[in-house]
């Protein structure tokens, strides 16, 4: 093994088991917002999106994580901005291809905290194929796409996930095209945590966002977050303060319960909040741990260059 591999791979865990917080006598710090903040985040004022990133500080520093515990990638939209925003190993990726990339990083990082952040136009359209490939695989991470119905950074085109009559620069006469709805896409594709908040919700944004982080698997939370320049009032509904209603998941609802979870999901908007679906099933991680770990077995005791022999001998 050359020096350089053996210099990396003492860091790496031996699978893909869950890093575990540490322990609160750990003597270590939480992080505080000032130690987390990187450039003064360029939304509007009033977006949804800060309240995203104010409360991921929070978990930050709540779970006591280190800069170099965790990282944030995103796609491409206002709110796949958010890793400007953070002082720590962060992405912003190709429009639509945060997940694969981020994909790449939990398999091969399993020392970190996996977040991938984005939009409803950079997870449902042009990255809707990447959605429902990284749920299926239950590739270890977490995924939070604030859904404001809209594409804000283009300046209002329709989104997937806008709705019927909406009316933007692609569809000047209202919306034709049936939205798509992110939670039952989610738990079609197979992803073992289906959660959903709204950013005016502070305490629950975080509560959900600890539990899908605790999740060893895909975990996906759609979180309402309002574009108050293209889409204002849109989630208002779903706003106590606003006159709406912010009602939780039925607290008998069974979480492994996949038929029920997906009822739920089909309720009219404002619709309910919480967590959908928990389920624990191996991840890709752990899987490819595991074939990696008996191809080691295989070679074990061999130098690199005997390895490379090996490989090119069955090739002749
Ligand atoms: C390949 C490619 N196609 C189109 C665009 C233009 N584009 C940039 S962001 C965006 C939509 C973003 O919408 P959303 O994901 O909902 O994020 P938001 O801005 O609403 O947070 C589009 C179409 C692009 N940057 N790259
Ligand atoms: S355009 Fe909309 S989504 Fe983008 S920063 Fe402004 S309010 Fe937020
Ligand atoms: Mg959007």
């Amino acid at each position: 093994m050359s020096e350089a591999i053996a210099e990396i791979l003492p860091r790496v865990p031996p699978s893909g088991v869950p890093v575990a917080p540490p322990p609160p006598d750990s003597g270590l710090k939480g992080l505080t917002k000032k130690e987390l903040a990187a450039d003064h985040p360029t939304w509007c004022p009033g977006c949804g999106d800060f309240s995203v990133l104010a409360l991921y500080f929070k978990l930050i520093e709540k779970r006591k994580l280190q800069h170099d515990n965790f990282v944030s990638i995103a796609g491409i939209g206002c709110s796949s901005r958010f890793p400007y925003f953070v002082q720590a190993h962060g992405v912003h990726y190709i429009h639509g291809r945060a997940l694969p990339f981020a994909s790449g990083i939990s398999l091969s990082r399993p020392d970190l905290h996996v977040f991938v952040f984005g939009g409803d136009g950079d997870a449902f359209s042009i990255g809707g194929n990447h959605f429902t490939h990284t749920a299926r695989k239950n590739v270890k991470l977490t995924y939070v796409v604030m859904d404001n119905w809209v594409y804000g950074l283009t300046k209002k085109q329709t989104s997937p996930t806008s709705p019927l009559g909406f009316k933007s620069k692609t569809d000047q006469w209202g919306a034709v095209d049936y939205p798509i709805n992110p939670l039952k896409q989610a738990l079609a594709a197979g992803a073992t945590f289906v959660a959903r908040t709204t950013s005016t919700n502070p305490n629950h944004v975080l509560a959900m966002m600890e539990a899908a982080m605790d999740h060893d698997g895909f975990s996906f939370i759609e979180c309402l977050s309002e574009c108050v320049e293209f889409y204002e009032g849109a989630f208002d509904a779903a706003n106590p303060r606003k006159g709406g209603m912010f009602m939780e998941v039925p607290k008998n609802h069974d979480t492994t319960d996949e038929v029920n979870a997906y009822q739920l999901a089909g309720a009219d908007f404002p619709g309910y909040f919480g967590i959908f679906y928990n389920v624990n099933k191996p991840t890709k991680n752990a899987k490819e741990a595991d074939i990696n770990k008996a191809a080691m077995e295989k070679v074990k005791g061999l130098k690199d260059w005997q390895i490379l022999q090996k490989n090119f001998d069955r090739l002749r």
